[in-house]
């Protein structure tokens, strides 16, 4: 059942880039299944792919039907869309195991069963992998020219700096793909980030030309940030979907650290909260913007979304172990989630054994970490109730650190005032 109006939800989301003439026509008037393709460049998604998952569903909820594509075979080529240079080809180990990453992600994502208007899965690989180079250079290759393929920006603006032979031909391979599931899975539709509009619309060109027929694309708007820097990159690099790269707590934070500006944007690029609802959170937001108001409303939808309910609660609580937590709330901690909270924190290593023949903690906060410039600076501070390590304030100069400090068997956290934290690991 038709319950909202895909473009219009896109609309007023701010998600819409392009469509061609026709698409939303097509979509008022008839059920339709549309693919996005995925291409297993890493074992897992990142936030960036959020929006066309999210546009899948979105789709669905629509009363539409989704494909998710996985480039088994798009993937060994490598797309040149948005790319300044040539790609490293990836080897067929790192291949498989990517496929199989994203195959798992998207399937918690959208439910994959065969029932009518269910979501399907297609891997491109399948149809691809018995076509014979030369059966695909007489059969699809000729029905688009070479002035056609080369007037695409992800080929022009590589005339100077070059592109190979392989990467040219990418677009062929996914105007096909784009032609098979139209020939064989009644697909009318492709979408995609704006970066897909040229290979999107090769795709209907073939079909145009091959099957005398029609089909369409529509594509989303690349995500910005209002400060000009890019979307879903931390130092550490990109925030992604997989718990095991990215804890859900560094992707809770994440998005709690978004700024008010973006904030707006992103509650209705990647939430379903309707529109009314959002509405309400930016004006509660706009009442007090201290609050966070959105960024905890983008924050929970999001990380209870991706991981779980579980997770999210989990993120909360860590996130107040900086400040009022216990030294039984740290170790309970696993290694992954215990770095990424202290991650930023100024870090100093020590041997393992110069612990095990026992430290004074001025020697330890002046000599082997240098958290302190000298033992009588260190002792100032002590004699001030000014040091806490593992959360315990340290009541006299005289304490000595040994391996029964250790938290998580390697590390040692030292607070200096109420603000300051180093981490020292012990190896
Ligand atoms: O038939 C197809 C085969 C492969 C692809 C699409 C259709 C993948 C596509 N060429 C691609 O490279 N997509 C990117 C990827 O996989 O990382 C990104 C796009 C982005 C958005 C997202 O995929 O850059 O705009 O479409 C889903």
């Amino acid at each position: 059942m038709k319950t909202t109006n895909f473009v219009d939800e896109l609309r007023w989301r701010g998600l819409l880039q392009d469509m061609m003439p026709g698409t939303e026509e097509l979509l008022n008037k008839e059920t339709v299944s549309a693919y996005i393709g995925f291409d297993p460049t890493a074992d897992s998604l990142h936030i960036g792919s959020l929006t066309q998952i999210f546009t899948l569903i979105r789709f669905q909820k629509a009363g539409h039907k989704p494909i998710a594509l996985i480039g088994g075979a798009t993937g060994m080529v490598g797309d040149p869309s948005g790319k300044s240079a040539e790609r490293n080809l990836l080897n067929e180990e790192d291949l498989n195991k990517n496929v199989a990453g994203i195959k798992k992600q998207l399937e918690k994502f959208l439910d994959f069963d065969s029932s009518e208007n269910n979501a399907e899965l297609v891997n491109n690989y399948d149809w691809m992998k018995n076509y014979s180079f030369i059966n695909f250079i007489r059969d699809i290759g000729k029905h688009l020219t070479v002035s056609y393929m080369m007037a695409k920006d992800s080929v022009k603006n590589r005339l100077e700096s070059g592109m190979s032979f392989t990467e040219f031909s990418y677009q062929l391979l996914q105007a096909y793909d784009f032609y098979y599931l139209h020939k064989n899975n009644n697909c009318k539709l492709q979408m995609g980030g704006s970066d897909q509009w040229g290979n999107i619309t090769s795709g209907t060109e073939l079909i145009r030309r091959k099957a005398s027929s029609e089909a369409f694309g529509l594509t989303t708007q690349l995500i910005k940030k209002a400060d000009g820097t890019k979307f879903g990159k931390t130092e550490g690099g990109n925030i992604w979907l997989d718990k095991t790269k990215t804890s859900p707590y560094k992707f809770y934070q994440f998005w709690i650290n978004t700024s008010d500006v973006d904030a707006k944007n992103f509650i209705k690029v990647f939430t379903f909260l309707p529109k009314e609802e959002v509405e309400n959170l930016i004006s509660e937001h706009d009442k007090d913007p201290g609050k966070r108001v959105l960024q905890k409303a983008l924050a929970k939808e999001l990380t209870c979304h991706v991981h779980s309910e579980a997770d999210y609660n989990a993120a909360i609580e860590t996130s107040t172990v900086l400040f009022n937590g216990e030294l039984k709330d740290l170790s309970a901690l696993d290694e992954a989630t215990f770095l990424d909270v202290f991650d930023g924190v100024p870090q100093f290593n020590i041997s393992k054994s110069e612990l095990e023949s026992s430290i004074n903690v001025l020697e330890f906060l002046s000599e082997k970490t240098q958290v302190l410039p000298s033992k009588s600076e260190a002792r100032k501070l002590i004699q001030g109730g000014g040091i806490s390590i593992n959360k315990e304030k340290v009541e006299t100069h005289e304490l000595i650190l040994n391996p029964s400090f250790l938290i998580n068997n390697k590390y040692i956290l030292i607070q200096k005032g109420k603000k300051n934290y180093f981490l020292c690991t012990v190896n």
